[in-house]
């Protein structure tokens, strides 16, 4: 009998719920004040966990929050800029550290790991090191950080872990893990979401994936949609669109889990996609845990 040994990316993943908890323990007095303009800068996942905070804070609060892949920011006018990282060490995250103090614009680094290169250039730092993880790919430590950033907006931590548990303990059908190919779509703060979704199956398992806003779908997008895939919403479907994905012949998938334990099932999904693909995703190909340039 052939015995599976848990992947690490896998065991990091089931901490999760425990590790969301833990956030409503962590002090917010460094986050921007409510009513300020702020840029929240990251790359690959932490730009997707950005995305989603932005849209999210400025839903709430009405302040404008903006998230830019770190080399994008223009270095506008903003009162903050977040800075997201879990391994610190991103060069281009470290450049917009520097480059921000050289500018006199104020700025946060949120990390799992400190101190490191960019901590010199950071006003104030917040250390989320509890929720740092061994793997390359990025579960846990992006979405303890958004639950500690969407907590501080008022969004229901303890809901979405609850709702966590049960996307753990539900089983993934094998023809999501063989499905040809899967577009993540969503709303709002959700749209962060569905791109990561999608860069997580991508770096774990190699496989062709899509992410759009969800109303974007139907300007194109859906024109890939066939038996055989899947077109994955985050939160509300649009109205008519789960019959117009019918009739392409893929499968819509969309759960009653909170969007953010919806996304752990996602990287349940990557994971699975990887194992029935012979990949270990513990190993992606290409990728380190942080991108390191000279
Ligand atoms: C950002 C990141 C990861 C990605 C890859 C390269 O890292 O893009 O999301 O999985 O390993 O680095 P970080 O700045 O959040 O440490």
């Amino acid at each position: 009998m052939k015995v599976r040994v848990m992947s690490r990316t896998t065991e990091e993943i089931h901490s999760q719920p425990e590790l969301w908890r833990r956030v409503a323990s962590v002090d917010t007095s460094a986050l921007p004040a409510p009513d300020q303009r702020i840029a929240v800068i990251g790359c690959g996942t932490s730009w997707f966990m950005a995305q989603a905070y932005c849209s999210m804070r400025t839903a709430v609060t009405g302040a404008p929050s903006y998230a830019y892949t770190a080399t994008e920011f223009p270095y506008s006018d903003v009162d903050t800029v977040v800075c997201l990282s879990r391994s610190g060490t991103t060069t281009e995250v470290v450049d917009v550290l520097k480059k921000t103090r050289e500018a006199g614009i104020p700025n946060l680094l949120i990390t799992a790991v400190s101190p490191g290169p960019g901590t010199p250039f950071a006003d104030k730092e917040i250390v989320l090191d509890f929720a740092d993880e061994q793997s390359v790919v990025q579960t846990r430590f992006a979405t303890t950080a958004l639950a500690f950033l969407l907590g501080s907006l008022g969004f229901d931590v303890e809901a979405a872990a609850s709702d966590c548990e049960r996307a753990l303990a539900t089983e993934i059908p094998e023809r999501w893990a063989k499905a040809e190919q899967i577009t993540f779509l969503g709303t709002g703060w959700t749209i962060g979401l569905a791109n990561e979704a999608a860069l997580k199956c991508r770096e774990a398992s190699q496989s062709w994936t899509e992410a759009y806003p969800a109303m974007e779908y139907r300007h194109g997008p859906i024109s890939i949609a066939q038996p055989g895939r899947l077109t994955w919403v985050f939160g509300k479907v649009p109205e008519g669109m789960a019959d117009q994905i019918a009739a392409t012949g893929a499968e819509l998938v969309t759960s009653d889990l909170n969007p953010l334990a919806q996304l752990v099932l996602a990287q349940r999904v990557a994971v699975a996609r990887a194992e029935d693909r012979g990949l270990n995703p513990d190993t992606p190909r290409h990728l380190t845990r942080s991108v390191i340039l000279k």
